[in-house]
């Protein structure tokens, strides 16, 4: 309750918040279901329902009021019956059996234990799990587990990696992209992108667009920075992939999630002492922390499309491309929009908007 409110509050009122506060759980509990759920079906790469759920916890999400009962649930668009079977059951028990059976799974266990390692995903979490493997411990151990690069640095980081980044941190993070940019391309601008432009207060890593006004410059933006980062002693990884726009002919035929741009994957080393409040995430005694980076590149007559395509998020970017196909029958992706036999143009994120025949949405507007 808000400080400054009269000690002697109406039983009305008090019914009120304690009413509100029970359909707060119950709406938490439905989105915490969902989100087990969705991520079940993710791992063991089932699409169908996956797609089926993320749609249906985005418009739950959206819903200006919290659900009391089955009444107006038909009506939801994309809630379709097994949702509302989870929501009555929730309504009626207070819990899923569905959602408790996945959690305590073996297999959806060992696969989400997995891939919370950078560098693995659902094929080889799954291929070690088909091999008997159940730990870290036994992943190490045994001789026939060849791990990549990138792997390799997602167990050596995962205590770190696994810990999050604050919005503090993403600021810190920021300042020292930013001085590594300035150091080494003056004229080259960098901004924020991803979780933490969209407001979040906690990610899994920092995502950064650099673009130059120099046609063709962009590509060799990213090595340098890099280099930059290396000579202070800030680079622990890097996986850099180079544009391969230039080999795909745009127009595509199939337009894609993700994209030809210029990009790197980082783990940097985050000093403590650039953390505004010093970084309570940083080991005493060690000073700092390992953080995720990603770095895209892309020209800069491309930089509206890679801003609307990265700033996610994810759900967000499947339902505004979805939203293009089938009520514009356009084509969005992270490169460009394709409107019949043209390509529209666009500076700013409003005017894809604009294209779009929607209003502005500010990229907090975009968590769904
Ligand atoms: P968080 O988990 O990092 O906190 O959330 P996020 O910032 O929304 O997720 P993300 O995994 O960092 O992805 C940010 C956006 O970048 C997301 O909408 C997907 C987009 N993205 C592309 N292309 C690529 C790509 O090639 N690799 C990666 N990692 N992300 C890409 O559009
Ligand atoms: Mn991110
Ligand atoms: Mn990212």
């Amino acid at each position: 309750m808000k400080e400054g409110r009269p000690v002697a509050v109406e039983t009305r009122h008090l019914i009120q918040v304690r009413y509100s506060l029970s359909t707060i759980c119950l709406s938490s509990l439905l989105q915490d279901a969902l989100e087990v759920l969705v991520e079940y079906h993710e791992l063991t790469e089932i699409e169908g329902p996956r797609v089926a759920y993320s749609r249906a916890a985005s418009v739950l999400k959206s819903l200006p009021w919290t659900i009391e009962s089955m009444g107006g649930t038909e009506a939801l668009p994309c809630v379709g019956e097994k949702t509302r079977t989870l929501i009555q059951e929730i309504l009626q028990y207070g819990r899923s059996f569905e959602v408790e059976k996945i959690l305590a799974d073996e297999r959806y266990q060992t696969l989400k234990l997995f891939t919370s390692v950078f560098g693995v995903g659902p094929k080889t979490a799954d291929k070690w799990y088909r091999r008997g493997l159940r730990s870290f411990s036994q992943i190490l151990a045994d001789p026939d587990v060849q791990l990549n690069r990138m792997q390799q640095n997602g167990f050596l980081h995962y205590t770190d990696l696994s810990r999050g980044l604050s919005a503090a941190e993403a600021r810190a993070v920021e300042a020292v992209v930013g001085e590594t940019v300035r150091t080494v391309a003056p004229n080259a601008r960098v901004v924020l992108t991803g979780g933490f432009r969209r407001g979040k207060e906690f990610g899994h890593d920092v995502d950064f667009i650099v673009t130059t006004a120099e046609p063709g410059r962009e590509n060799s933006l990213l090595p340098l920075i890099m280099g930059r980062l290396e000579e202070q002693g800030l680079l622990l990884f890097q996986a850099h992939h180079p544009s391969t726009l230039a080999l795909k002919k745009i127009p595509c035929r199939r337009f894609e999630a993700m994209d030809y741009y210029s990009k790197c994957f980082l783990i940097l080393k985050l000093e403590g002492s650039r953390v505004q409040g010093g970084g309570q995430a940083v080991p005493a005694g060690r000073g700092w922390r390992a953080v995720r980076v990603d770095l895209v590149a892309p020209p800069i007559e491309r930089f509206a499309f890679t801003q609307l395509g990265w700033t996610g998020s994810k759900q967000f970017e499947r339902d505004l491309r979805r939203f293009a196909r089938v009520e514009r029958n356009m084509l969005l992706d992270n490169h460009a929009l394709f409107d019949k036999n043209q390509f529209l143009a666009a500076v700013t994120e409003k005017d894809i908007f604009a294209h779009l025949g929607l209003e502005y949405m500010e990229p907090w507007q975009r968590n769904a």
